[in-house]
């Protein structure tokens, strides 16, 4: 949805561009082109909020400040990192200046298939961090025609300050050996606050 939304920019600039309305330069763009490709690293995470673990890990994410597209609070995403260990997946979201708002859901997409598509795409997978009646929770989906529900995948998770942290068993969520990345903040009506400004394709050797 946010390429066909791109798009209708690009489409608009053009449009703007052929009736000569002179000056600027438009900006924004590069939708479209192929993503960086970077390696899943392995660390001995904890779930605790606590970021120290994560020291040497680069984050596959980086969100600019001050874009979110909502005022709400916890809502400016910062980065995304993902690590792994044995059967566990680490993710990690930060944002800028403020704390997680547990009324918000941090939310991943593992496009499988590298396709672009996520939403409903068959075989994609989607994770979403949430917090209810006293905790943080891991919902996860894998994409399928019916929907048939969550998949269990042991999930758990924690946020301290700027910080939350999940990890779920690989196994059970299912990701292929090189899949495109992407993040999105949502309010508690699931309205996009802030998606990550790109996507990567993570090598998971
Ligand atoms: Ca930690
Ligand atoms: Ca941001
Ligand atoms: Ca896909």
């Amino acid at each position: 949805m946010r390429k066909s939304i791109a798009w209708a920019v690009v489409i608009l600039l053009v449009v703007v561009g052929l009736n000569g309305c002179g000056g600027g330069g438009g900006g924004s763009s590069s939708s479209g082109s192929t993503p960086t490709s970077k390696n899943l690293s392995t660390a001995a995470i904890t779930v605790d909020g606590n970021t120290t673990d994560w020291n040497g890990v680069d984050s596959m994410l980086s969100d600019v400040q001050g874009d979110k597209l909502l005022s709400v609070s916890g809502g400016d995403l910062k980065a995304i990192y993902l690590a792994k260990n044995g059967n566990k997946l680490f993710v990690r979201f930060d944002v800028w200046t403020d704390t997680i708002n547990q009324s918000n859901h941090y939310r991943i997409w593992f496009d499988n298939n590298k396709n672009n598509e996520t939403d409903g795409d068959v075989g994609d997978r989607q994770i979403d961090v949430y917090y209810s009646v006293g905790s943080w929770h891991v919902a996860a989906q894998s994409m399928q025609e019916p929907y048939s529900g969550d998949i269990n995948v042991n999930g758990v998770a924690s946020a301290s300050g700027s910080t939350l942290e999940a990890s779920v068993d690989l196994d059970l969520l299912g990701i292929s050996n090189s899949f495109i990345l992407d993040g999105v903040i949502r309010d508690q009506n699931w309205n996009n606050v802030d998606w990550s400004d790109s996507s990567v394709v993570v090598n998971n050797q």
